[in-house]
């Protein structure tokens, strides 16, 4: 499994940073396997404090990845986590991946001391190249943070609302909203969040699990196509589409999240105006079939602000 570093320069050294994350996470796991030795042996429970998984040996199921970027020890860096504030359909599993060089982390539900902190996920000592993750069931706002850096804190927002199509369900983190005419949509409020991400899951399509599959997605409202590209997804997996509110300059596309398999998010930037849209979900190829009887949904979408 390797962790795609998309869209942040500073994470363009891929291959290299991973070696690196490689060969010192194996050092420091052969160190402390040789100082705990005698204590593994006395207390079995030592063998769980925390070594949490590494990449290569464990397979990822995350979707959606939120990065500890380098400096995140640092209790004057703005964001320690990156996105700090995420919008995700419920069922949705997040990955953390520690990227601090030299340091270790948490992630811990709630917030720090508080008296459910960790109740309902914790990683434990997570060091530099280590992942954790966690699938979100239930529909609400959770905040964690890092125990041994209580200022590193974040929020994840679960969404319940879903539109069945044809062929297509689609899940997001936005709620369903009575419009002016009474008419409920599924609006995506971007003063209360700046990015929420999409679930497009394919109903009644066969499609083997290691067959890559792609999908065109448009945006478009009454002036027409605003954004349309195609996304490559593993057959069995749901394409994950994030749309982002900022101000960019026309449409800013990156991902997936994960390219070995290929399961992460992909996302897409732009500068949305309020108003109503219309998101549409085409079926082009089951891996080298090109589909021609026309699988596809429109789903509406109400951006507010
Ligand atoms: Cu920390």
């Amino acid at each position: 499994m390797e962790k795609a570093y998309f869209s942040l320069n500073i994470y363009n050294k891929k291959i290299m940073a991973t070696y690196i994350r490689t060969t010192a996470f194996a050092a420091l796991f052969m160190l402390i396997t040789i100082a705990l030795t005698p204590f593994v042996y006395l207390n079995s429970a030592f063998s769980q404090i925390g070594l949490a998984p590494v990449p290569a040996t464990q397979k990822v199921l995350a979707t959606y990845i939120i990065d500890i970027p380098a400096g995140a020890v640092s209790a004057n860096k703005s964001i320690h986590f990156i996105p700090e504030k995420v919008s995700i359909p419920f069922g949705t599993t997040i990955a953390w991946f520690n990227d601090d060089p030299g340091q270790v982390h948490t992630v811990t539900s709630g917030l720090p001391n508080s008296p459910n902190a960790g109740k309902l996920f914790n990683s434990g000592v997570m060091p530099e190249g280590a992942f954790y993750q966690y699938t979100f069931d239930i529909v609400g706002d959770y905040r964690y943070h890092c125990i041994l850096h209580p200022y590193m804190a974040g929020t994840v927002h679960i969404g319940g609302a879903y539109d069945i199509g044809r062929y297509f369900k689609m899940a997001s983190g936005a709620n369903h909203v009575l419009d002016n005419a009474g008419i409920s949509k599924l609006t995506l409020n971007k003063t209360q969040f700046d990015r929420t991400l999409f679930d497009f899951k394919p109903l009644n399509i066969a499609i083997d699990s290691t067959t890559p599959v792609i999908y065109n997605l448009k945006i478009s409202n009454d002036n027409g196509t605003l954004f349309s590209n195609n996304f490559q997804v593993l057959g069995g997996n749901d394409l994950q589409v994030e749309l982002i509110s900022n101000n960019t300059n026309g449409f800013n596309v990156y991902g997936p999240d994960v390219t070995d398999p290929i399961t992460g998010a992909y996302h897409v930037e732009g500068n949305f105006a309020d108003g109503n849209y219309k998101i549409t979900l085409q079926l082009v190829s089951i891996g080298s079939q090109q589909q021609t009887n026309n699988i596809t949904d429109e789903f509406g979408l109400r951006i507010a602000s």
